[in-house]
């Protein structure tokens, strides 16, 4: 039996760069990471094994176990010296997809009670990864953290670090809905900029049906309005078929201010003219995996130009489903604030403390075989949060 812990192993303040690169202590960011060789983790049930084979771990090495009834549990517990809202993380490694759970469950225990999220362990993690960790949820937390992963799961699991960050108070809530800024029902083309030569974007049924029929290039619909900062944008999203991958692109503007489609030479809709392009400078979250063995799971949050990866979210904000399934997206932009909501339910979660865009266009890329209908977009303008 162990002895219950409550000191932080490891509290790292982050010093941020800011304005003219002064380097500040950020004391009301903290980060918290526990790693399975810290004082705060633990397990119980039969002995988890050590290894250093699979590259990318944190720290020395990690632990794994057997699948099993869920008796063998590894615990990483923080003391929490800022009550707050705090993204939860977690990293493990894998090189061999067979090897891993694709239903690992990691409970976080917070003071919302316990929340269960299942994690695909035997998805893709680059090496070099500029995001090895895997956002699990945002959770608030008074004085202490625990995170629980079991192996109740259908294939082995991987123990190797958690990390938690400060995101706001405890208090906070997602910005609502303001003034209504812009409408658009889908009965006409009228603002919808269609590029790619693979695919195609119409109207059937009163929404804006983008089909993309490519493996090689994708298909990008852009909302005409350029949008200010500080927006709340919805739209209902209707995946036809089980196939494709659907992103959202935003805050697109040329680097000198140019308006995308009337001031940059035209796209074909290849993704580095989107991504990797220095005359454009854009976010990009996928939304959509639909299932694909071939793709990672979650939800991607890119910085562009340089395909900047600061967010990687380890389960599908929308999981496939059988015959046409819609799904009610929010976007927040405000300031360097970006959440994404799903059906309501917040799935990302991401400050952008590195002179984060504002303004420009948003719009969907598909790509494969794809067909998903876009409905009912709104802008709503939104205030900064109270506090
Ligand atoms: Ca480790
Ligand atoms: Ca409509």
């Amino acid at each position: 039996m162990r002895p219950f812990f409550v000191a932080v192993p490891l509290l790292v303040i982050l010093a941020l760069v800011i304005g003219g690169g002064q380097a500040q202590a950020a004391p009301e960011r903290p980060i918290i990471i526990v790693d399975n060789a810290d004082a705060g983790f633990s397990t119980t049930g039969a002995d988890w094994n050590p290894s250093t084979r699979d590259p990318g771990f944190y720290g020395e090495g990690y632990l794994w176990q057997r699948m099993g009834d869920g008796s063998s549990k590894a615990m990483w517990r923080a003391a929490i010296a800022q009550p707050g809202r705090y993204n939860v993380y977690a990293r493990w490694v894998m090189s061999k997809p067979e090897d891993r759970a694709t239903n690992a469950p990691f409970t976080i225990r917070s003071i919302d009670g316990d929340g269960v999220v299942h994690v695909n362990l035997a998805q893709r993690q680059s090496a070099a990864d500029q995001s090895p960790w895997n956002l699990l949820g945002t959770f608030p937390f008074e004085k202490q953290a625990e995170i629980v992963l079991s192996n109740d799961a259908d294939n082995s699991v991987v123990a190797d670090a958690v990390k938690l960050e400060y995101m706001e108070p405890l208090d906070a809530t997602v910005p609502q809905r303001g003034k209504l800024l812009l409408q658009d029902d889908c009965d006409n083309m009228d603002n919808w900029f269609i590029e790619g030569s693979e695919g195609k974007g119409e109207i059937v049924n009163g929404a804006l049906r983008v089909t993309s029929t490519s493996h090689r290039k994708g298909v990008h619909a852009w909302f005409r309005p350029d949008l200010p900062d500080n927006v709340r944008i919805e739209y209902d999203m209707t995946v036809h078929g089980p196939k494709g991958f659907a992103l959202v692109f935003f805050c697109a503007k040329g680097t000198k201010g140019q308006d995308i489609i009337t001031g940059l030479p035209a796209r074909d809709g290849t993704f580095s003219q989107y991504v990797r392009n220095d005359d454009l400078r854009c976010y990009h979250l996928s939304v959509h995996r639909m299932g694909s063995e071939s793709w990672v799971d979650g939800a991607n949050l890119n910085k562009n130009p340089a395909k900047n990866l600061v967010q990687r979210n380890a389960v599908d904000p929308c999981p496939p489903a059988e015959g046409d399934q819609t799904y009610h997206m929010t976007l927040i932009k405000l300031g360097g604030r970006i959440q994404l909501l799903v059906d309501d339910k917040p799935v990302l979660f991401y400050i952008d403390e590195a002179e984060p865009y504002a303004g420009g266009k948003f719009g969907f890329r598909q790509i494969y075989l794809s067909t998903i209908s876009y409905d009912n977009v709104r802008v709503y303008e939104v205030a900064a949060p109270e506090g």
